[in-house]
């Protein structure tokens, strides 16, 4: 059986295990840190994660890490159902909001909101900084809301009708979000605030955020 690096707090470990549980594939999951636990992450080694990060995958003899990668991987070897939509233009649209929320919403919501809020508590023992949190919410969210609000329709996914790579990438930092009480705004967003209830909703993101917040609860 593969086996998930990872634990299901990070919003790229939570992208891998709602794609594994979309595709129906049984999984081993080692919930590593590497953060807050740099012997036992040891473990997994330089190369399974030559990055140090997590999510990692081992599927046998083979192993990759970074969590576009891992998705994509998994799309070749159980392409039923399908997480990547098959006409070009929608696959690149695809492709772009997963970008989106690896590289527009992670860093304002996981690397401010969610790593003052939580982490730095939690983990690294030491008080929130309450004005990056405040400026992050009041002056960096918002665009970054906006975007998707004008992007969405009413109902359905984001891009050609299904629940894809695009809902997943985008909708598990929401999750993040969500932690730290924090969501659009419905009568400002109300297309993206019903389409992240919708999206959380669905059985695979369910799962991954009762283990994250089991995680949170617990520490
Ligand atoms: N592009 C990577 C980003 C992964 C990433 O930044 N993971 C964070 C946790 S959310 C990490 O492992 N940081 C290093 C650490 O925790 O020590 C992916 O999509 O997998």
């Amino acid at each position: 059986m593969p086996t998930l690096y990872g634990a299901p707090v990070s919003p790229f470990v939570r992208k891998v295990m709602v794609a594994l549980a979309e595709k129906g594939i049984a999984y081993e999951h080692d919930p590593v840190v590497p953060a807050i636990a740099p012997a036992e992450f040891k473990r997994v080694s330089r190369d399974v994660s030559p990055l140090g990060r997590i999510p990692a995958y081992r599927d046998g003899d083979f192993s990759l890490a970074d969590s576009s990668v891992i998705i994509a991987y998994l799309e070749r070897v159980k392409p039923s159902p399908a997480l990547y939509p098959s006409d070009a233009k929608d696959y690149a649209r695809a492709l772009w909001f997963e970008e989106y929320g690896d590289s527009g919403l992670a860093p304002v919501i996981g690397g401010r909101i969610f790593f003052e809020k939580i982490a730095a508590p939690l983990f690294f023992k030491r008080p929130t900084n309450e004005s990056v949190v405040s400026k992050a919410i009041s002056e960096e969210l918002p665009p970054l809301l906006g975007y998707l609000e004008q992007q969405l329709g009413n109902g359905g996914w984001l891009v050609g009708g299904n629940f894809t790579i695009a809902d997943i990438g985008v909708a598990t930092h929401f999750a993040q979000a969500s932690f730290c009480g924090v969501s659009p705004d419905a009568k400002q967003y109300p297309r993206l605030n019903a389409y992240i209830d919708r999206a959380l909703a669905r059985a695979s993101f369910a799962d991954a955020i009762a283990k994250a917040k089991a995680m949170l609860g617990a520490k």
